[in-house]
């Protein structure tokens, strides 16, 4: 290592709160597929930033909105007008056929924004008792990280020594519709669930859970929020992960790639019904909606359409997955996926994942481990097959070694 990347590395320890521990690489530029640390190494992105630059590093053509919009008009507040919000809300709608939208900044955000407007429909549309309304979640769930979020987390690091909680939620196992079935009550507002577990190690549900799930929630006037802010806007080879079971949520929670990576943008989209209940003063944001985050959506949602790229993550999802399927390797317990959305469960004696992904990082690729034996595979969905093909020989390579 350099005297300068010891220098980057040593300085956010001793100023940084130790709440993460990155790979040791610095990453000083980036484009399309690929990064590039402060010696020069290029790496294929095979994290993408927790699949926030799905659209490549650096799109020029985000990058042309960004800066033309920046020099021009950044931040008005919502207590005015600006010229691009209701662009951003037509072309969002138009994308992905919502009627009303609740723009935000980060994820999290989005998901409480979610929690607020749910509960307010049950109150003032579905006749809730006040104080009484219940929310359903999984087990296993990742949602973000904010109070409300984390205090119906069933991991013991993520809520840890956070509490007290608020109340209100219930936990029911993942790709269970019995279970949801069982904990529906009068009082149930809403089903939050993600498509797809993300942190949880990419667990995709049974087939046909979704659909037994939109079935009991239509039959019980229940809410159903898809967090699809890491399944969302291509990464699962549709434009929404919904879409694999052909079911449509009243609420969908998008974030992350909105932005194309750029610049924090979320949104809540519901029917006409949710985001209805919310009157002026009553939610709000100094920064969402802002003209800049708009002008960066609109950019982001267009070239992911324009250059096909929803396309692509399924074509080469499944030139992924299939390569990963054929990797004959004693380390390997399982290989899952869908679309762009790619996890290799290691057998628990093979060693830490992370062992592996700075094996990874050692020939070229940089991937993230999750829950000790999971490697997380998701390249930007502008990844070509050549690409694919050149991550799936290192991979095999890596995975063939015993780093136990
Ligand atoms: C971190 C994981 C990914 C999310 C879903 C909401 C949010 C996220 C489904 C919150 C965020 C992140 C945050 C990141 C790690 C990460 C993650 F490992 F935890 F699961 F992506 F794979 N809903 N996911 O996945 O969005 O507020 O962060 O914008 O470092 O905490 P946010």
């Amino acid at each position: 290592m350099s005297a300068s990347v010891i220098d980057f590395v040593a300085t956010e320890a001793r100023f940084g709160a130790h709440n993460y521990e990155p790979i040791g690489v610095v990453l000083s530029r980036g484009e399309g597929v690929w990064v590039w640390d402060t010696e020069g190494n290029r790496y294929l992105d095979c994290l993408s930033a927790y699949s926030a630059v799905s659209q490549g590093h650096c799109h020029p053509k985000i990058l042309a909105a960004m800066v033309e919009q920046a020099s021009r008009l950044t931040l008005t507040s919502r207590a005015f007008h600006n010229d691009q919000l209701a662009l951003f809300y037509e072309e969002i709608a138009a994308l992905t056929g919502s009627h009303k939208v609740l723009p935000m900044n980060s994820g999290a955000e989005a998901v409480e924004s979610a929690i607020k407007s749910v509960r307010k429909w049950g109150y003032e549309v579905k006749g809730v008792p006040d104080g009484q309304a219940e929310i359903i979640v999984c087990a296993d769930n990742f949602h973000g990280r904010t109070l409300g979020i984390v205090g119906f987390s069933t991991d013991p690091e993520t809520r840890g020594h956070f509490g007290p909680f608020a109340p209100g939620f219930r936990i029911i196992p993942f790709g269970d519709a019995a279970a949801l079935q069982e904990a529906i009550t009068p009082n149930t507002v809403a089903f939050l669930v993600e498509p797809i577990q993300g942190e949880a190690g990419v667990v995709i549900p049974p087939a046909g859970y979704f659909t037994k799930v939109r079935e009991l929630c239509t039959a019980n006037n229940v809410m159903l929020v898809l967090d699809e802010i890491q399944t969302g806007l291509g990464r699962t080879g549709k434009l929404l992960a919904e879409q694999h079971e052909g079911i449509e949520a009243d609420v969908t929670l998008l974030g992350k790639a909105l932005s194309g990576g750029f610049y924090p943008v979320s949104a809540v989209l519901s029917n006409n019904e949710v985001l209805g209940t919310l009157r002026p003063g009553q939610h709000g944001s100094t920064f969402g909606g802002n003209p800049l985050a708009c002008a960066v959506a609109r950019a982001a949602m267009r070239v992911l359409v324009e250059e096909g790229m929803i396309e692509n993550a399924a074509r080469q999802g499944e030139r992924f997955l299939s390569g990963l399927k054929d990797i004959r390797a004693n380390t390997i317990r399982e290989v899952r996926g869908r679309g762009l959305m790619l996890a290799i469960e290691l057998q628990p004696e093979a060693g830490r994942a992370r062992r592996y992904c700075e094996a990874l990082q050692a020939k070229g690729i940089l991937a993230k481990d999750t829950h000790e034996h999971t490697i997380r595979i998701a390249p930007p969905l502008v990844i070509t097959s050549d690409q694919v093909d050149w991550a799936l020989g290192r991979l095999a390579t890596t995975l063939t070694q015993d780093l136990s």
